[in-house]
């Protein structure tokens, strides 16, 4: 604070916060804090003798003030964290001259606030900053604007100097796991020679810190560890950590083991694994899931089965189940999806209780180094927003990394906040062992080469330290070899993968079979009443009243159910099965078309009230979540979700089918494919809002030719349908099904609130979805058959009415895919064979269902014309008039075509 920032204050609000200190010193905040309390000491009479003022001294005390200060704040900069560079000595923000002091202040005793001591001399105070903030771990935590939480870390990391003491026994402990992760890396390279296994060697500091992480479970509270990583030393961890056998792992590099499932697997360094871990007679499961390529994909899907987890545990869950995430440094850096899943972190319906972030920073990303992929200080630094703290340890400390690890644990567990540990080391080879460093940072690998590995520093520095004889070190390491050769002729145990525990139950392959999903009539009032109810005093806004009720007589009625009627009615009808409902996405609660209203406010208040909870089960739950504006991490979240889920409807939605575009990531490598490479299945749903409507280019069209191109051999289903009962029936299909897979539907949103788009209580009440709906009648007696799906199903009804067709029949394709090609086949064969088979759609040829259908016309033999939009690189017109004409212009040639040999072009 200079002259001039006080020169600016009004002084009457300097008086006031001058008061409000003197009453409470902690009530404001710290920077006032200390000028106060200089301000107090400068005026202090008996200061400086004589009754006088001593200016000198009063700006030498304030001078070491800042420097405590300075030093938690910046003290990193000068921290000696990186192995391949020397230590910085110098920093003109902490030099002593800066805070107005020198050499000869050194042994002056100066009364110290927040200090260890209430007094202390210049050289303590200087040796205690330097040797907690600028030895082997740097730390970032004055950014964090709680008080508490910041003086929680100062007395954490000062008394120690971020130094503890270990026993032997922990030593070598330590130097144990250094040993397994250093000597495995030689052990595949020696035995697999040319194998890619993205070695860790550079980084084998991670293996003692997740050990440290986990061993620290039972005393955290911690039952169950999730953890997600990449490629970089995974196979490390999946054998040091979660205790993959060696021998399976050699099996894997031998190829001499069966994927224990039927699909297409996956390569080693992406699978997942799990183990139950006793630590003194207390279980941890350690859990690591499977991920595929894309960097940081599978953050979002950790989270979310952490948070299913945690749900399962009910109140204490947050603490039991922690996630753990291993980041690279360009990755962390570079990657958009960090910063999605860092913002879920204190979301009530995204939360975990605090993630632990591992970023082992090897310096590199592939061949681009720092300078080319951050433009931040840290690899870091996007974790800041978060105001949680960051250490940074070298990564040749083990010591210092693991009581980054103590007190990350420690932290998140008061705090319930993220944690980040960046671990500074280097990568010993390229990329992978077949790439050659040296070719883009030759002089960095030449001191690379150099260097001894962190496992040989470590024994080095114990047995300087003596305590430990040369024998048992010798020893340790003796035994981690024999480990190795001696799994490497054991046979393996092959091991079921997937389809276990709460899976157990859930049949594997898909099934075309109609699912008794039809609730009595009586079912559904009774339901209808209890959601009708509001609590007493509860005003909610008049129009949504008005809805509560009328959604109530319609099913009293038994007719005019709607869209969210009956969407709602299928949630509740689950709910009060047992099973239950997550659904998250932007605006869900309300939906963003208005249709949903899940969660009702108070027209007098904030208070909320969710009528779907009032049918829940015991041990079930209904949740919407209004989620952040973020697609691919949202849709991440809820697959991760789901695979902990079989018993649980989990549906993401889209704000517009469109913006799934930026979660294609999770679409094409977790849902589409997940569980053919992992034998993982998932039933989550996804609300694809889509329909032409003269909204323009990305308000219009879900894509659904890119769901349609993502199918094979049943992986997921995909549906469109047009009526609310369609709907009811397919919601409470996916949970009442043998089997789980994702559900993707394209949603109305003009349909939600049209007049002929409602359902009568007798069709939720009998029948199960249709996947192909063909109208009652003699189809040898039309001229012409129009396939189509979708909204525009409504236009074309209704053109025909208009046009007194009798001559066309309409014919619904329900479920795009698996395609119940039977029902499509017997329109074609009952029809005439002179009648006219048209395929419309609203979307441009090259877009929605056409290719995918003419296929499957080709293959029944049956010659299909086209009517839709002409091939448009751009999904939708951005004047409304002109899309008003194109739409005309579809249901005109629908019913013209017959007269025409022209297609609509
Ligand atoms: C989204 C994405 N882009 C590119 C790649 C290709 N790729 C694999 S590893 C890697 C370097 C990652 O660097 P870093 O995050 O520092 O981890 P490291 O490999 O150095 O441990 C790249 C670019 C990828 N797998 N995913």
């Amino acid at each position: 604070m200079d002259g001039s920032f006080l020169a600016a204050m009004p002084g009457e609000w300097l008086d006031t916060i001058y008061r409000q200190w003197q009453r409470s010193a902690d009530s404001v905040p710290e920077e006032w804090r200390l000028f106060f309390s200089g301000f107090e000491f400068g005026s202090d009479s008996t200061y400086g003798g004589d009754g006088g003022f001593d200016e000198k001294a009063a700006l030498k005390l304030s001078g070491v003030q800042s420097l405590i200060y300075r030093y938690r704040s910046l003290g990193h900069l000068l921290a000696c964290t990186d192995p391949l560079s020397p230590c910085q000595l110098f920093h003109p923000l902490l030099e002593l001259s800066t805070f107005g002091l020198d050499e000869n202040d050194l042994d002056t005793p100066f009364v110290c606030r927040r200090f260890l001591k209430p007094r202390a001399t210049l050289r303590e105070v200087l040796e205690t900053m330097r040797e907690t903030y600028c030895r082997e771990t740097g730390v970032e935590f004055m950014h964090i604007q709680e008080p508490d939480e910041r003086q929680w870390l100062i007395d954490r990391m000062e008394p120690c100097r971020n130094r503890p003491v270990f026993s032997i026994d922990e030593k070598l402990h330590i130097l144990e796991k250094l040993h397994q992760a250093a000597l495995f890396e030689l052990f595949l390279h020696r035995r697999f020679v040319g194998q890619k296994r993205f070695s860790l060697e550079g980084g084998e500091i991670l293996i003692p810190v997740l050990d440290r992480m986990v061993r620290g479970c039972p005393e955290a509270g911690v039952s169950d560890v999730v953890m997600g990583m990449s490629h970089r030393g995974r196979l490390n961890v999946l054998v040091h950590i979660l205790r993959k056998p060696y021998e399976t792992l050699f099996a894997e590099f031998k190829e001499s083991v069966s994927l224990g499932f039927l699909g297409d697997g996956d390569v080693k360094y992406h699978k997942g694994h799990s183990c139950d871990i006793d630590l003194d007679g207390q279980q941890v499961h350690v859990t690591i899931a499977a991920n595929p390529s894309h960097l940081e994909a599978v953050n979002a899907v950790v989270e979310g089965k952490c948070r299913a987890r945690q749900d399962r545990y009910g109140a204490e869950g947050a603490g039991r189940v922690l996630p753990v995430l291993i980041h690279g440094d360009a990755a962390f850096a570079g990657q958009g999806s960090v910063m999605e899943v860092l913002n879920m972190s204190q979301l009530a319906g995204y939360g975990t209780g605090g993630t632990i972030h591992v970023v082992l920073n090897n310096q590199i990303g592939f061949t681009t180094t720092p300078k080319d992929s951050r433009s931040t200080c840290y690899a870091t630094d996007v974790a800041k927003m978060l105001s949680c703290p960051v250490f940074h340890v070298q990564g040749e400390a083990p010591e210092s990394a693991l009581h980054a690890v103590d007190l990350a644990m420690e932290y998140r567990r008061t705090f319930h906040r993220d944690v980040v540990i960046e671990l500074i080391c280097y990568r010993r080879h390229g990329h992978n062992e077949g790439d050659e460093p040296a070719f883009t940072q030759p002089k960095m690998y030449q001191q690379i080469a150099a260097r001894p590995p962190v496992n040989r520093i470590y024994a080095a520095v114990l047995a300087e330290e003596g305590g430990i004889s040369p024998d048992t070190l010798e020893q340790l390491e003796r035994r981690v070899n024999e480990a190795l050769e001696s799994s490497f002729n054991k046979p393996h145990v092959e091991r079921q993968v997937g389809f276990s525990d709460r899976w157990s139950s859930i049949g594997t392959a898909y099934a075309a079979e109609p699912v008794e999903t039809a609730v009595s009539a009586e079912k559904l009032v009774t339901v209808a009443r209890r959601l009708a109810v509001l609590p007493s005093g509860f005003t909610p806004h008049a129009k949504i009243g008005t809805l509560i009720q009328k959604r109530f007589e319609a099913v009293l009625k038994g007719e005019g159910v709607d869209w969210g009627n009956a969407e709602t009615l299928a949630y509740a009808t689950l709910l009060d099965q047992g099973y239950s409902v997550r659904i998250s996405g932007q605006d869900s609660q309300r939906g963003t078309f208005n249709h949903r209203h899940c969660v009702v406010f108070d027209s007098h208040g904030e208070r909320s009230y969710t009528p779907l909870e009032t049918v829940v089960r015991d041990g079930a739950g209904f949740q919407a979540w209004n989620s952040l504006l973020s697609e691919f991490g949202v849709l991440g979240f809820e697959y991760g979700y789901s695979l902990e889920t079989p018993q649980s409807l989990t549906l993401w939605e889209a704000q517009f089918g469109d913006f799934a575009n930026g979660a294609q990531v999770v679409i094409d490598q977790f849902i589409a494919s997940g569980e053919t490479k992992w034998n993982r299945a998932s039933g989550l749903v996804l609300l694809l809002p889509h329909g032409y409507e003269g909204q323009g280019a990305e308000h219009s069209s879900a894509r659904i030719e890119r769901y349609l191109q993502l199918c094979a051999a049943e992986n997921m289903v995909v549906t469109n349908p047009t009526t609310p009962a369609q709907m009811f029936h397919l919601l409470r299909r996916q949970m009442l099904q043998s089997f789980r897979k994702p559900l993707v539907v394209f949603t109305p949103k003009s349909l939600l609130r049209h007049p002929d788009c409602t359902s009568t209580v007798a069709q939720l009440s009998a029948g199960t979805f249709q996947t192909c709906i063909v109208p009652a009648g003699d189809l040898s007696a039309a001229r012409q058959i129009l396939f189509c799906s979708g909204k525009i199903y409504y236009e074309l009804e209704e053109e025909r009415d208009r046009r007194s067709r009798s001559d066309t029949v309409i014919v619904r394709i329900e479920q795009l895919y698996p395609l119940d090609r039977d029902a499509v086949k017997s329109v074609i064969d009952l029809c005439s064979s002179d009648s006219l088979l048209c395929w419309v759609q609203e979307e441009p040829e090259n877009m929605g269902a056409w290719h995918y259908m003419e296929r499957h016309f080709k293959d029944l033999s049956a010659s299909v014309v086209y009517i839709g939009r002409p091939a448009d690189p751009c999904p939708a017109v951005g004047s409304h008039h002109i899309h008003a004409e194109q739409q005309a212009e579809i249901l005109s040639r629908a019913f013209s075509q017959l007269d025409t040999d022209a297609l609509f072009y």
